[in-house]
């Protein structure tokens, strides 16, 4: 296969692989490895927030899929959640995050068990669904934001959140802070913003 030269043609080929109806985990790992980020490529999808991490729509993959650039500040960090059954991809564009997988709750209470943890390099691409368990990701640097590009197939809006210390689950609605490298209007105060 092809090296993608930027962004949008990464976009283009992953738009050729979805079309398929049964996806190759490896095979959409090794193109988005490939791609080598280039911030000329995504810096108008690259919108900080002071206070959470923000979730940037960049592509909703003809319904197949939702591309996505996370933006975490110093020390933003998602809660443990799941990714409602769909295959979840992560390809590092700057800087490092953590992420650190769960086992799935038993429903007897308590802690909830750590399963690995790994720091994500820069262009590297971390692959989680369901049936590998739950994560939490952050990023620990004191010094510097990560950005990293989230590929959901097929796209969902809602996710599981979990209670690291009883296991206790809810529901969170996911936003997007900007579509398109546009802000998106206002939204009420009543919906939680990432998980
Ligand atoms: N799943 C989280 C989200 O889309 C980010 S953690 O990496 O999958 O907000
Ligand atoms: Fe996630």
């Amino acid at each position: 296969m092809e090296t993608p030269k930027s962004l949008q043609e990464l976009t283009k080929m992953l738009h050729e692989i979805f079309k398929e109806d049964s996806i190759n985990v490896e095979e959409v790992t090794e193109l988005m490895e490939s791609y080598k980020s280039n911030p000329q490529d995504w810096k108008k999808y690259a919108i900080f927030d002071k206070h959470r991490y923000t979730r940037n729509l960049v592509d909703e993959g003809n319904g197949k899929f939702n591309l996505i650039i996370l933006c975490w500040g110093e020390g933003h960090g998602s809660s443990i959640h799941d990714h409602s059954d769909s295959h979840c991809f992560m390809k590092m564009l700057q800087g490092e995050l953590k992420e650190t997988q769960y086992h799935w709750p038993t429903g007897e209470g308590g802690e909830m068990t750590e399963k690995s943890h790994k720091i994500l390099e820069n262009n590297s691409v971390a692959y989680i669904n369901d049936s590998i368990g739950l994560h939490r990701v952050e990023n620990v640097s004191h010094t510097e934001g990560s950005i990293s590009l989230h590929l959901y197939s097929p796209p969902f809006q809602t996710c599981q959140v979990f209670d690291e210390r009883t296991g206790h689950k809810t529901v969170a609605k996911m936003t997007f802070w900007s579509k398109n490298g546009e802000r998106t209007p206002f939204q009420c105060a009543a919906t939680k913003e990432n998980n």
